[in-house]
């Protein structure tokens, strides 16, 4: 199978609080067909992309909390992208909320194959946030009450002729994340984002979300030597206005593709897996280059 091929990312603007998945999913078969007139192999949809970002809200009652998550993959409202997938011969990546047979809730992100097979799994890692109501946040931003620490690590898939991983959101800003994928090999890490521009904790940094989305994902991508595909929710979505600015980046750490809206927007660049043998056989040749002898604070116990 050949290394190159185009690679699309989805941009979804906002989701309403009340909007079906059904609605959300349509948006996203729209998307799917022109990524597959642009002849993309591929097409990257953000981090928890059937529903509004539900953490913003603070919710006790566990009913209410398990409507947001899916219990099955594919089911009968995501079917309609499996289905596409298998009729236009292309795969995608999805995140959603994972509501396992056990009871566990993750943030999770997978991979599609052209045939509709699940082919990979992640579960996001690094869950920002908190866990109690903060009635003086302007919005909450709950993920480490619904959701578990994802189990998973952080695994690389071969399919399609290269090495993929995953990571989600805030995931991409801890350089260990990237650093372990490329342990693994990954040469394609794809990663959905949903980043309000106003932190409420540091509001003085607010201005910079945009530069340090491209900085933590251009880094990764260099110092491993891999391609990402990052990609938003997007625009103004009850109340909390989302980033765009979603991005291809090549394994030089250069966007060779950036969104230009804050609404449903595909953009698409042309990838080659092998152009990360630019940086691996050279500034970052682990095996020559890496000393991990000198790195155990790394994966000492935290605190
Ligand atoms: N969904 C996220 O993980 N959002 C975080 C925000 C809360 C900082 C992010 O890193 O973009």
């Amino acid at each position: 199978m050949s290394r190159q091929f185009i690679v699309a990312g989805a941009q979804l603007g906002p989701i309403a609080r009340d909007e079906p998945r059904a609605s959300a999913v349509g948006r996203m078969c729209a998307l799917m067909r022109q990524a597959k007139n642009r002849g993309a192999a591929l097409v990257v949809f953000p981090e928890l992309a059937l529903t509004t970002f539900f953490p913003r809200w603070y919710m006790t009652d566990a009913a209410e909390i398990d409507r947001w998550f899916e219990s099955q993959m594919p089911n009968a409202d995501t079917a309609p992208l499996f289905d596409l997938a298998r009729e236009l011969r292309i795969g995608f990546h999805l995140g959603y909320a994972e509501r396992t047979p056990e009871g566990q809730h993750f943030n999770t992100a997978i991979i599609v194959s052209d045939t509709g097979q699940i082919v990979g799994k992640y579960r996001k890692i690094h869950l920002p946030g908190h866990s109690q109501d903060e009635p003086w946040r302007p919005f909450q931003h709950l993920e480490k009450r619904y959701f578990e620490k994802g189990d998973l690590g952080f695994p690389v898939f071969d399919h399609r002729g290269g090495k993929l991983g995953m990571c989600i959101c805030n995931d991409r800003r801890w350089p260990e994340t990237w650093r372990v994928l490329g342990l693994g090999g990954a040469e394609l890490v794809m990663l959905g984002y949903n980043t309000p521009l106003h932190y409420p904790p540091a509001p003085e940094h607010d201005h910079l979300q945009y530069f340090h989305n491209e900085l933590s994902i251009q880094a990764g991508c260099y110092q491993n030597g891999l391609w990402a595909v990052a990609v938003a929710k997007a625009g103004m979505e009850e109340g909390s206005e989302l980033i765009g600015g979603s991005v291809i980046v090549a394994p030089t750490g250069e966007v060779v593709a950036r969104a230009a809206t804050n609404g449903d927007e595909l953009i698409t660049a042309a990838v080659d897996l092998d152009r990360c043998q630019e940086i691996r056989r050279n500034i970052f040749n682990f095996a020559l280059h890496r000393e991990p002898q000198d790195y155990a604070p790394i994966t000492a116990p935290k605190g």
